[in-house]
């Protein structure tokens, strides 16, 4: 769960979950003993000192919010709760600056109140950055950035940058930052995404590979690549009739096409639609349709973790005709071995044939990124030379050289 790991490391604020309970047993939200008798098992259950009485009052005129409301300081911070009695719903809200099990606040309130139906949403409490790098011990100089996830592991690239833009999304924080020696930089949830200087090596070697390999490409999608940088390469094919994209996040759109035009250019192509939808959900109703799917994410952390679940896998296998192809953003083979592994061994349950090529990507701080290549049918070994114009990074021997690797990841693919 995004954040849930730094929370544990206390390099969050705190925690919030949200629980909406449906069809709960009427009797029982009508009753003040049984609201102060739930707090007190909660309490109990998930570990938290109350301060001073639980307070539960009825009030509220208006008949769709009437009913009991319950507040209840404890120690570490607050918990609450609305009743509903039109509706027989409960919406109860348990903020702790302490850590506790989300999933067991939910089981237990749904037991308590007797309700059929229940969902929990987990907001965490973020700290500001300068406390978090405090506690990190990330180096505070003022012009400098440090990725983040990098630097909890004891490593980092150090760019001499200056913020251009920072937000918020629902789903990640957006910063783009301007460097000295890449230009440009797009980053995510504080893992580098792209800078000016070399974003082409990677999005060169994400499209076309598989595009050079594909006999007849007509119809790709990408997954993520709000920047636009995968699609502006994939657009340099010209048998391409219909290019989707589909990214949660309409923000890193916006962001892209505000500072990195570089990248954002290839979000104008006549033959692209952008869809922010769940990718899940959108691939569900693309069966049998595509011929190559690009999977442009985030690291797996975070909103970007589902893309590399077998679950997700296996749909992006249903969308793919019978000849398709799938090319993963699939991490540093000198930092994440394991993960690489244990993902190589999903993939290749779904897909008959498999290969791991990379590229060079001097900002990234491992400086390689490497990407899977899961094919129903044809092999990438043999490219076509399809004449693309306006390449910087890619050519055929490139092509071929990339998916030849050293000794030890041999044995791990
Ligand atoms: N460790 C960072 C990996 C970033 C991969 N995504 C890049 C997106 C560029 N379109």
């Amino acid at each position: 769960m995004q954040f849930l790991d730094e929370f544990k490391k206390g390099l969050m604020w705190g925690m919030l979950t949200s629980v909406d309970l449906f069809e709960c047993n009427p009797k029982k939200i009508r009753s003040k003993q049984d609201i102060k008798e739930y707090v007190k098992q909660l309490c109990k259950k998930i570990d938290m000192k109350t301060f001073g009485e639980t307070i539960v009052v009825r009030f509220g005129k208006d008949k769709r919010v009437q009913g009991y409301s319950m507040t209840q300081l404890i120690e570490t911070s607050l918990i609450s709760g609305h009743f509903a009695e039109n509706t027989n719903s409960a919406y109860l809200d348990i903020f702790s600056c302490k850590y506790y099990n989300a999933e067991e606040v939910e089981d237990f309130s749904k037991k308590f109140f007797e309700a059929k139906k229940s969902e929990s949403n987990i907001t965490f409490r973020k700290m500001p950055e300068a406390a978090k790098n405090k506690l990190l011990d990330i180096p505070n100089s003022k012009n400098w950035f440090f990725e983040s996830i990098e630097f909890n592991q004891g490593r980092a690239l150090a760019l001499k940058a200056k913020q251009l833009y920072s937000t918020q999304s629902s789903f990640q924080k957006i910063e783009v930052y301007n460097t000295n020696s890449f230009g440009k930089m797009l980053v995510l949830d504080g893992a580098i995404q792209l800078t000016q200087a070399d974003e082409f090596a990677y999005h060169e070697m994400i499209v076309h590979p598989a595009l050079n390999t594909h006999p007849k490409t007509e119809k790709v999608l990408i997954i993520g690549g709000a920047d636009g940088g995968t699609a502006r390469e994939t657009a340099k094919h010209k048998t391409i009739k219909e290019i989707h994209l589909c990214d949660l996040d309409k923000k890193v759109v916006l962001t892209s096409k505000k500072f990195l035009p570089f990248t954002a250019a290839g979000l104008k192509d006549k033959r692209l639609s952008v869809f922010h939808k769940d990718g899940f959900k959108f691939l569900k109703e693309k069966e049998n349709y595509y011929d190559v799917i690009i999977i442009d994410s985030t690291d797996p952390i975070g909103v970007g973790k589902i893309l590399f679940s077998s679950k997700f896998f296996k749909l992006v296998f249903n969308s793919l005709k019978k000849d398709g192809i799938m090319v993963n953003q699939f991490q540093s083979m000198f930092y994440e071995k394991k993960l690489i592994k244990e993902i190589t061994k999903t993939i290749k349950k779904i897909f008959p044939k498999f290969w791991y090529y990379y590229t060079l990507v001097p900002s990234y701080p491992s400086g390689t990124i490497g990407f899977g290549f899961a094919s129903k049918k044809h092999s990438p070994l043999n490219p076509k030379n399809k004449n693309i114009k306006d390449l910087k990074y890619y050519n055929l021997e490139i092509h071929k050289a990339s998916f030849v690797l050293p000794k030890f990841m041999e044995k791990i693919v």
